[in-house]
């Protein structure tokens, strides 16, 4: 039982400065101490190098900040592949979504075949073409997925990271009009936060890991913090009302671990400034122990 922390400093793929944060706050939130007291032998990496918003100009206002964040993923990608393959659970600390392509890019390469559970309030299956605001963070389901721009989507060397019959997209409630009809097109499973009302989080969470786990070797669970009500996680860049509750979003990681599935975990989108008393940070860390098996006794 071992973790590797890695956190990526990224925001530049969101339009509010502050996720940069996510990581320390996270860290600050004990989350070493949380881990090791579950058993796990971990190891913190520490942050890889992101260049700040301040000392860049963006060059194409249709995919803001492509180079830059196209070079983290390109170095994130090889480093997850690594942790797997020196048997390490990577648990990578955003910073935007935007990482996502570099993270998942890692794990398929190191899998082979793998399985995606992505929570969040949004599709992020945007592309240049389709975006409303340029932000790469709209995107980076859709790039791991084949969709969009071609530097994008080839990070860390392959076209398409995984199969769409093998992804499930859950928690979702603020798509765009052309992104829906993208996500449509992609054949991915989406569980909207309407089917969480009418279903409940454990049929869709047994959904979602037959999904992620038909013919895979493992499942990459990405979760973006705002798929959590505003009220219980305050902290995040892009609040949309109506999320799940506190302890949906704990039974699912909860689910997650008794899958024995899981290869790879992230928390993104965490931004401090906007928290209330690191709460959201805390609720990261919280769900980390949850998803890596901590149990109530
Ligand atoms: N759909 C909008 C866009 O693409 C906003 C989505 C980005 N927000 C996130 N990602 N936090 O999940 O610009
Ligand atoms: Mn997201
Ligand atoms: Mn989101
Ligand atoms: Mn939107």
């Amino acid at each position: 039982m071992k973790v590797k922390v890695l956190g990526i400093p990224v925001d530049l793929g969101a339009n509010r400065r502050g996720v940069d944060m996510g990581c320390s706050a996270i860290r600050y939130a004990n989350l070493q101490n949380g881990l090791e007291k579950i058993g796990y032998h971990v190891e913190d990496y520490g942050n890889l190098y992101v260049p700040n918003a301040e000392k860049i100009k963006i060059k194409k206002t249709s995919l803001k900040y492509a180079e830059e964040i196209i070079e983290v993923c390109e170095r994130t990608a090889p480093l997850i592949s690594k942790f797997m393959e020196e048997g390490f659970i990577p648990l990578i600390l955003g910073g935007d979504h935007s990482i996502s392509i570099g993270t998942i890019a890692g794990c398929s390469n190191a899998l082979g075949d793998v399985g995606i559970i992505w929570f969040d309030a949004h599709g992020d299956f945007n592309t240049e073409e389709t975006s409303p605001s340029g932000n790469i963070h709209g995107m980076s389901l859709g790039a791991s997925l084949g969709y969009g721009d071609e530097m994008l989507v080839k990070v860390g060397g392959k076209k398409g990271k995984a199969r769409p019959e093998n992804v499930a997209l859950i928690g979702v409630r603020d798509i765009d009009p052309k992104e829906a009809e993208l996500i449509k097109e992609s054949g991915i499973n989406v569980f909207t936060i309407e089917q969480i009302d009418f279903m409940g989080m454990r049929e869709i969470m047994e959904l979602a890991i037959n999904i992620a786990s038909n013919g895979t070797k493992g499942i990459h669970v990405s979760f973006d913090m705002d798929v959590i009500d505003p009220s219980v996680a305050p902290g995040v860049g892009t609040p949309v009302q109506g999320g799940i509750s506190y302890r949906e979003a704990h039974l699912a990681m909860e689910m997650v671990a008794n899958s024995k599935m899981l290869k790879c975990l992230e928390f993104v989108e965490v931004n401090p400034i906007l928290d209330n008393k690191n709460r959201t940070a805390e609720l990261a860390v919280s769900l980390a122990c949850s998803a890596l098996g901590k149990k109530i006794i």
